[in-house]
């Protein structure tokens, strides 16, 4: 942490309180910063949310500190590849059109984020899935239901099935995200499909938890999506057959 010279260990942080914009509720904010281990703590901001909330801005000094270099990064899995080599990839190994199924499930009616992954315009220079000849791409909009993607995946023999989640209020991401594997899982479909779930607030780490192939997240390009479909699913239908002994190249 960075405040007036490296290291000394100074920190701004936000948060809301359910109380009313006070003195009551300044001290409450000091109160809450020490338990949290912050010394000299400050409240350098508060602004009523209304009649019952107040939002803070704190400084504090922390005595943790966190060495980079000690930090292993994962690498990512799959290769970036180009938009000719997605396509090839798919023309060469999979021989037809590779088949997408995504939506928006439960209750959320986000669109834009999955409109600017599959549409044709695509999002941040990048064309979306739409624009790649060699998929297809049947996208359900928004609040669809777990079994109508089953219907779906079943009536058009999907490779691939992307679920957008935005909103996180009392964790319906998750809860969402899980009812759409449940679903593919009770109809024997999970191990026929690359599952990919994505949204602002989730990060690849979350993927073996929530049981999908991949998450990605906020920022996420057009792109970085294709990329991993191809692979993924290109090298989950053909069987990876081990080089006969001696075999060169
Ligand atoms: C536009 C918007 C709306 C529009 C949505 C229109 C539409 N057709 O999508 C409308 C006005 C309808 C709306 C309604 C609501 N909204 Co709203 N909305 C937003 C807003 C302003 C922008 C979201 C957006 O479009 N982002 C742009 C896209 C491109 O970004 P993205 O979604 O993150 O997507 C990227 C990545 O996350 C990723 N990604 C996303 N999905 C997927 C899926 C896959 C498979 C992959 C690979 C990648 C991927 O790729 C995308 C490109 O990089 C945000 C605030 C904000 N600034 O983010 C609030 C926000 C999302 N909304 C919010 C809320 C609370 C609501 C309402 C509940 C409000 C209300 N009380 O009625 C309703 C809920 C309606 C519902 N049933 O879902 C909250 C959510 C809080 C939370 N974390 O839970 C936010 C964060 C606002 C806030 N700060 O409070 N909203």
């Amino acid at each position: 942490p960075y405040g007036d010279w490296s290291g000394d260990g100074k920190v701004q942080l936000s948060f809301t309180l359910p109380m009313r914009a006070d003195e009551r509720a300044r001290q409450a904010a000091l109160v809450l910063a020490k338990k949290m281990g912050f010394t000299r703590s400050l409240v350098v901001h508060m602004k009523a949310m209304g009649p019952d909330f107040t939002f803070f801005v704190v400084y504090g000094v922390t005595s943790h500190s966190v060495d980079p270099d000690g930090i292993v990064l994962n690498e990512r899995e799959f290769p970036e590849l180009s938009y000719q080599e997605v396509n090839h990839l798919i023309f060469e190994k999979l021989k037809r059109q590779l088949v997408v199924v995504g939506a928006c499930t439960g209750t959320d009616a986000h669109t834009v984020g999955l409109d600017a992954i599959l549409s044709m315009k695509g999002f941040a220079g990048d064309h979306g899935l739409e624009y790649f000849p060699e998929m297809r791409v049947i996208n359900l909009g928004s609040q669809v239901e777990p079994r109508e993607i089953v219907e779906v995946v079943t009536r058009e023999s999907a490779d691939a099935v992307l679920i957008s989640q935005v909103v996180t209020q009392r964790d319906a991401h998750i809860h969402h995200l899980k009812e759409v594997r449940a679903a593919l899982v009770e109809a024997e479909l999970r191990d026929k499909v690359v599952l990919v779930g994505g949204g602002p607030r989730f990060s690849p780490e979350q993927s073996a938890e929530l049981g999908y192939d991949h998450i990605f997240g906020r920022g996420t390009k057009p792109s970085e999506v294709a990329s991993y479909l191809a692979w993924a699913v290109v090298g989950r239908t053909l069987p990876v057959v081990a080089p006969a002994k001696g075999a060169t190249g």
